[in-house]
C-alpha cells in the first residue's frame, strides 16, 4: 500500500480506538506540572500507531509525544512526528475538541500531514504539492487578511505571563478578536480552513504542529517561529501561523522589532 494511504488508514483506525477506549475508566497522570496531564489512552494510542508503523516500515524514524524518539536529532530518511491526542485537557474535561496529529517528512521536507478531529469525524489531510482536503473536499487557497480585520487564535494563559504577555497583548488588541480552542493541531487547521486568520503561541512541540503545518502550506499559509525562521521538526519552538499576508503583517510590525528580546525569551521558553 502507498505510504499516504497507509498513514490515512492508520490515523482513522487510531481515532476508532479512541472512541472505543474513552468509555473505559481513564487513568490520569500529571507530567511536568499538575496541569500537564496524560492519560492511559494517549499512551495506548501512541503505542498502537508506533507498532503499526514499525511492522510495515521498520526503517522509518518515529517521534511521538508520549516517549518515542525524543533523542532524534537528524531529519534524514522518513520521519513521522506524532501526537496521539493533541488537546489532552479537552479530552479529559470535554471528551471532544481533541485531535490526532501526524506529520511525515522525507529528508526534512514535508511529505504528508493528517489532523483528525476524532469526535466530529473530520480528517484534515494533505500530501505535499497535491493540495489539502477536509475529508474528501479540497480546501481552497487562503485569502490575504490584515491583522485589524482578523481573528487570532491564542491560548489566553500566555497573556498572563509578564514578558511574553507584553509582546502578545498588542497583537490581540489590534486584531478584530481572539479565540482559543485548546488544541494546537486543530487551531492550525482552523487557520488552513479560514476559521482563524492567524495563531500565535510561544511554546509548542513539533508533534503539536507537524501535521497541521503541511496542511497549512498546501493552502498557501505560512508557519515560522517568532524570529521568522522555519519550524523545527525535532525541537520545540515559538510558533506564528497565518495566511501569508497576516503572517508578514504580524511578523514585520510586532515580532521582528522585538527580535532581541524574543531571542532571550525563546531560550527561556525552551
Ligand atoms: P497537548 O494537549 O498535546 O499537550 C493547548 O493550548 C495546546 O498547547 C495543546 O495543543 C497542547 O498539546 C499544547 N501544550 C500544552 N502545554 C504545552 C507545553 N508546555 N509545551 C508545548 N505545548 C503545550
Ligand atoms: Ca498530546
Amino acid at each position: 500500500m502507498h505510504l499516504y494511504d497507509f498513514a490515512k488508514n492508520l490515523v482513522l483506525e487510531a481515532g476508532n480506538n479512541i472512541r472505543k477506549w474513552m468509555h473505559e475508566d481513564l487513568e490520569i497522570v500529571a507530567k511536568s506540572n499538575p496541569n500537564d496531564l496524560v492519560t492511559n489512552v494517549d499512551k495506548a494510542v501512541e503505542t498502537f500507531i508506533v507498532n503499526q508503523i514499525e511492522a510495515q516500515y521498520p526503517n522509518h524514524k518515529i517521534i511521538g509525544e508520549e516517549g518515542h524518539g525524543h533523542h532524534i536529532d537528524s531529519t534524514e530518511g522518513i520521519v513521522w512526528v506524532i501526537d496521539p491526542i493533541d488537546g489532552t485537557l479537552n479530552f479529559i474535561h470535554q471528551r471532544q475538541n481533541f485531535a490526532i496529529s501526524v506529520g511525515i517528512f522525507k529528508d526534512g521536507k514535508p511529505y504528508a500531514g493528517f489532523v483528525y478531529d476524532v469526535m466530529r469525524d473530520i480528517l484534515y489531510h494533505a500530501k505535499s504539492s497535491h493540495g489539502a482536503y477536509k475529508n474528501e473536499t479540497p480546501l481552497p487557497l487562503l485569502p490575504s487578511t490584515q491583522l485589524k480585520e482578523s481573528i487570532v487564535g491564542l491560548n489566553p494563559n500566555w497573556l498572563t505571563k509578564p514578558k511574553m504577555g507584553e509582546i502578545l497583548q498588542p497583537i490581540i488588541q489590534e486584531a478584530r478578536t481572539a479565540r482559543a480552542y485548546g488544541s494546537a493541531a486543530l487551531e492550525i487547521v482552523y487557520v488552513a480552513t479560514g476559521l482563524l486568520d492567524a495563531y500565535v503561541t510561544p511554546r509548542l512541540h513539533p508533534w503539536d504542529y507537524a501535521g497541521g503545518l503541511i496542511i497549512l502550506q498546501e493552502v498557501g499559509g505560512k508557519g515560522t517561529n517568532f524570529l521568522g525562521e522555519p519550524l523545527s521538526i525535532t525541537h520545540h519552538s515559538t510558533v506564528l501561523i497565518g495566511n501569508a499576508a497576516i503572517h508578514e503583517d504580524i511578523f514585520m510590525r510586532h515580532l521582528q522589532p522585538k527580535a532581541q528580546e524574543l531571542q532571550t525569551l525563546q531560550q527561556r521558553f525552551k
